[in-house]
């Protein structure tokens, strides 16, 4: 029985149309990371925190899962239909909803999901799809303290425990479209290598020695439903 872990980054939806982090047009070239993507940035202006993820909210539904993400998915209904003797957990850094609009299920999103606000008073997690102010009443207790659901730098990522558990049992792990430069999930291919065989699917060389048994080069779209046509034909 294969166990395979997949970690996916920007990279893996930036032909589907979202902006990656640190490329050419990434989204951090325009914005300050710590102004925007940390709580002391998040409580030091609220409403621009809120205005970013307003507007990546709205450009969602436009953007459609592509081949790439639909080979995954494609990989799992396999599983799930018996035809295929394995079992591929996503765990994604990305917060687009791509992953399971391709038919996957087995998605854990470590950083959280721009579709989901997060009240700081009650704890409540509202799916939300429009946009959102520092003065919006939470859906729950009725305060204005919804914040995006979504983990920021110093802040501990989401289900931590149940990605280390799938780490420790994988026997392959496939990182997708990730620069590798934010922890602990660029830390992720080390904690494998001793018991996992490792690919890198990504547009360009690593620029470090990259810490992966194999490096698959070109755009997500090409390299990835290649590679899953052939573990399904085994
Ligand atoms: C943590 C939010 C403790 C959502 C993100 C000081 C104080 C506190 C912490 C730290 C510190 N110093 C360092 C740290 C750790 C810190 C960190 O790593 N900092 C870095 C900058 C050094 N990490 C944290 O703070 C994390 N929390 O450490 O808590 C802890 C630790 C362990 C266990 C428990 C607790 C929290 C990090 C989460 C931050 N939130 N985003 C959002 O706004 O989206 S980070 C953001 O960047 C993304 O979420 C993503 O995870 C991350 C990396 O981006 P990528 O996905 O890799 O995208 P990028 O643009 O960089 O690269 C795209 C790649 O795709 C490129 O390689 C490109 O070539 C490729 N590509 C492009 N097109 C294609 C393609 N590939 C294939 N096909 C294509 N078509």
């Amino acid at each position: 029985m294969r166990r395979i872990v997949v970690l996916t980054g920007a990279g893996i939806s930036q032909e589907s149309g979202l902006q990656t982090f640190r490329g050419a047009d990434g989204l951090w070239n325009n914005e300050h990371i710590e102004h925007i993507c940390t709580p002391q940035g998040f409580r030091r202006d609220p409403l621009r925190v809120d205005r970013f993820y307003n507007d990546l909210r709205a450009r969602l539904p436009a953007a459609q899962p592509n081949a790439a993400h639909l080979a995954l998915a494609a990989v799992e209904q396999a599983a799930r239909s018996g035809r295929w003797q394995g079992q591929l957990t996503i765990v994604t850094q990305n917060i687009d909803d791509l992953h399971e609009r391709a038919g996957s299920q087995d998605v854990i999103h470590m950083h959280g999901e721009l579709l989901r606000l997060r009240c700081t008073r009650c704890g409540m997690t509202p799916v939300w799809r429009t946009d959102c102010y520092p003065d919006t009443p939470c859906p729950a207790c009725h305060a204005p303290t919804l914040r995006p659901d979504i983990v920021w730098f110093g802040e501990m990522p989401y289900h931590m425990d149940i990605i280390e558990k799938r780490l420790a049992e994988c026997d392959l792990f496939v990182a997708i479209g990730t620069s590798g430069v934010v922890y602990p999930a660029a830390g992720f291919v080390d904690s494998v290598a001793a018991h996992a065989d490792t690919m890198l699917f990504n547009l360009e060389a690593p620029s470090g020695p990259a810490p992966f048994d194999q490096t698959i080069l070109g755009p997500a779209t090409h390299t990835v439903p290649a590679w899953t046509r052939d573990l399904l034909e085994g």
